[in-house]
């Protein structure tokens, strides 16, 4: 694939993350659509309602199969709004899509909803999952089984108004040379329905092993992902306000996972969000970018484009044009 191409011209979709079932890619986005509210710090802007799934069989070439809704906003019973970035993961035949969205007091947690297929319909569990908060889950499947859920997004994701897994009467968002916020990562049940262990902090830190400061341009915002290629685990995140991928590499999925570079420049767009997935021998970049919709934030585009490894683990940047 020499340059990366856009997947699904025919609807505003973002925050891919690219699944390989069945022998076939799936997509779950997130849907974006004009709600008119005011664009704000908070994401206001980002008032989506529900989750398409998406498939596609020739990543290169092929046309992208829209399922349509599998989830919606009205169908599940803790939700106020803003159904913001999911993921779904296989277990046993049994498909678990993990979504973040606010309760009706406005706040973010995650929720859990199961299928019998990757293309849904999901039904969604009564409450959120217990002790989750903030945004941005990506579940990742080790080869022994176990499921990892990654997530958290400072902002307007709240990861701020934590600390220990407890809310803050004060919110807090480091600054200067202070440590920066940490995505979080906690092992799921057997049932993959909660938390099997308390959240964990994801630490990115540099080649002396020291944590990435606040006020370092390539620290974690939101967004995270998980990959492992050839027995290592790639943490992968936006910088947010700073508007890049970035790449960490880890020996375990608790980390910590020392910065490796950026993996995509920042894209026409405030957001930049990403699943990294490998079909057919290949591995691919999937992400969004506000192109098509002449840069309107709230209004993203999918996009894949191919990652290639160098010899030694690290990745070469991708060019997204
Ligand atoms: O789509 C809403 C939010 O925008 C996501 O949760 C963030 O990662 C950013 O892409």
């Amino acid at each position: 694939m020499k340059k990366a191409r856009y997947l699904f011209p025919q609807d505003y979709m973002a925050d891919p993350a690219a699944n390989v079932f069945n022998g076939k890619v799936f997509i779950y986005p997130s849907h974006d659509w004009d709600s008119g509210a005011a664009e704000d710090d908070d994401g206001g802007h980002f008032e989506m309602k529900d989750y398409h799934v998406l498939s596609i069989e020739d990543v290169e070439n092929g046309e992208t199969t829209d399922h349509g809704v599998i989830l919606a906003l009205e169908d599940i019973p803790w939700a106020g709004r803003q159904l913001w970035d999911n993921d779904v993961v296989e277990k046993d035949g049994k498909y678990y899509l993990i979504y973040c969205a606010k309760d009706k007091t406005d706040v973010f947690h995650l929720g859990v909803a199961v299928a019998d297929k990757p293309e849904g319909p999901f039904k969604p569990q009564g409450d959120p999952i217990r002790g989750s908060y903030s945004i941005d889950p990506c579940a990742f499947k080790d080869d022994d089984g176990s499921i990892y859920v990654y997530f958290g997004g400072i902002w307007g994701g709240q990861l701020q108004r934590y600390k220990n897994n407890k809310a803050l009467p004060n919110e807090h968002l480091p600054e200067g040379g202070e440590d920066a916020l940490p995505s979080r990562v906690a092992k799921m049940t057997d049932d993959v329905l909660q938390f099997a262990e308390a959240p964990r902090p994801v630490f990115v830190v540099d080649d002396n092993g020291e944590p990435l400061k606040a006020n370092n341009p390539y620290r974690f915002f939101e967004a995270s992902w998980m990959h492992k290629y050839q027995g290592k685990y790639y943490f992968t995140y936006s910088t947010g306000d700073t508007h890049f991928l970035c790449y960490a590499i880890g020996d375990n999925p608790y980390g910590p996972f020392t910065f490796k570079g950026v993996l995509l420049d920042p894209v026409v767009g405030w957001t930049t969000h990403h699943s990294v997935c490998q079909y057919k021998g290949k591995w691919y970049l999937f992400h969004h970018d506000c192109v098509p919709s002449d840069g309107v934030t709230w209004l993203r585009s999918l996009k894949v484009a191919e990652l290639h490894y160098n010899e030694d683990g690290t990745i070469q940047k991708v060019i997204s044009d």
